[in-house]
């Protein structure tokens, strides 16, 4: 925990603690253990607090190897190790980085857990990004916290293009509330607290340069992470986030940065998908054809409501272009599977052969060689 945050959680408990990891701390086999928050991974390793204001470099036992910032955990204080990780309540997971949508090797990594909201960040300047944003809000709701749309860099704009952002914005994002904020002129950052209640974890998601930094470091009042200009040329980002850190704001709720979730490839996500395009299903369900592509069909519910000016033709189109990446990364899971799965039993073949072997005569080994070579032809 960075110091100077003042958190409503009793003292002696770690930060962000209410009944639900009472109980769950409580239910669990851990005796001699006490409660901690994971609040940092760097290259430095794990930091853990134990309650507010609290920062204990540990180290994991084998079965918690993979805590990410956020999880609640049950330390053995004598060896500063974590013995267990308490289950998320929420987790952020996306496609492991490197892994393109049609290799085999294709995984899952959480990269935050057990937050009860996520800022999902687009800068107002360059300017919104209609499909990224439908991307990340299917993630978002997929983590099983509520996501908040908010647009930044407000002082970069005039207000009109603004207002015509946030229009746009609202409407890739039903049911979603919209914030326009600035870290500059103060703008909306107060009304960006009201959805908060202390207590509340909240994990930013977002390109890099959208401002979440700058906005961890303005709701802190304090320069608790690096910040770094976007590069002229292509008002892009440079990554500077390079690590996972949970900080505690005055209010009592807590913010999570982590470079891992500025990127979003995708993972199993059809609830989130739903979830994001719930203006879209009741009409989906109208198609005539079960595997309707919603390109050229007739009686396709979602071609009908276009055409009747029910939903836009490109809301549309990003659930398609989302829908089908899912589908694919799907099949690549279970061709994945099917890899495995033959690929084991080659090797139980092969073991199974060789204990044949040994129990042959040398005489018979060569014929029993060559039946060997051909099953695997
Ligand atoms: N004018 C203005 N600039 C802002 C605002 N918020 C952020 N910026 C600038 O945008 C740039 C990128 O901000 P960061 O906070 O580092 O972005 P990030 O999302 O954390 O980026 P990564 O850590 O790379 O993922 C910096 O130059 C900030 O000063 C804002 O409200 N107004
Ligand atoms: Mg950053
Ligand atoms: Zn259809």
């Amino acid at each position: 925990m960075t110091p100077g945050g003042r958190g409503t959680t009793p003292p002696g408990l770690p930060p962000g603690w209410n009944e639900h990891w009472d109980e769950a701390f409580s239910s669990a086999d851990v005796d001699g253990l006490v409660p901690c928050r994971v609040i940092r991974i760097d290259k430095g390793g794990i930091t853990v607090a134990r309650q507010p204001g609290d920062e204990l470099l540990v180290v994991a036992a084998k079965s918690a190897r993979r805590v990410v910032v956020g999880d609640v955990c049950a330390l053995d204080p004598e060896a500063g190790r974590i013995e267990q990780i308490l289950p998320r309540r929420t987790v952020f997971e996306r496609r492991s980085p490197g892994v393109s949508r049609d290799q085999l090797q294709l995984s899952a990594r959480a990269v935050a857990a057990n937050m009860d909201l996520v800022y999902v960040l687009q800068p107002l300047d360059p300017g919104l990004n209609t499909m990224r944003l439908a991307r990340e809000l299917v993630l978002a709701w997929e983590s099983g916290a509520t996501p908040v749309v908010v647009l930044t860099k407000a002082d970069l704009v005039d207000d009109d293009v603004a207002a015509a952002q946030r229009a746009e914005a609202e409407r890739f994002a039903p049911g979603v509330e919209v914030h326009c904020v600035s870290t500059r002129s103060d703008g909306g950052l107060d009304t960006l607290g009201d959805g908060r209640s202390p207590n509340s974890v909240v994990a930013l998601l977002g390109a890099s340069g959208a401002g979440k930094s700058t906005l961890v470091n303005a709701l802190a009042g304090r320069p608790v992470q690096l910040v770094a200009e976007v590069r002229d040329s292509d008002r892009r980002g440079r990554h500077t986030t390079t690590a996972g850190q949970m900080v505690q704001l005055s209010d009592g709720s807590l913010l999570i940065d982590t470079p891992g979730i500025r990127s979003v490839g995708l993972w199993s996500a059809d609830d989130g998908l739903e979830r994001a395009f719930a203006d879209l299903v009741p009409f989906a369900q109208q198609c005539r054809f079960d595997d309707c592509t919603h390109t050229n069909e007739p009686g396709c519910g979602l071609l009908g409501a276009i055409e009747r000016g029910d939903l836009a033709a490109d809301r549309v189109e990003a659930w398609r272009l989302l829908a089908i990446e899912l589908e694919t990364l799907e099949e690549g899971l279970e061709e994945r599977d099917r890899e495995h799965r033959r690929q084991r039993n080659q090797r139980a073949r092969r073991r199974s052969k060789r204990r044949d072997l040994v129990a042959l005569g040398d005489e018979d080994l060569d014929e029993a060689q060559w039946a060997d070579d051909d099953e695997l032809s």
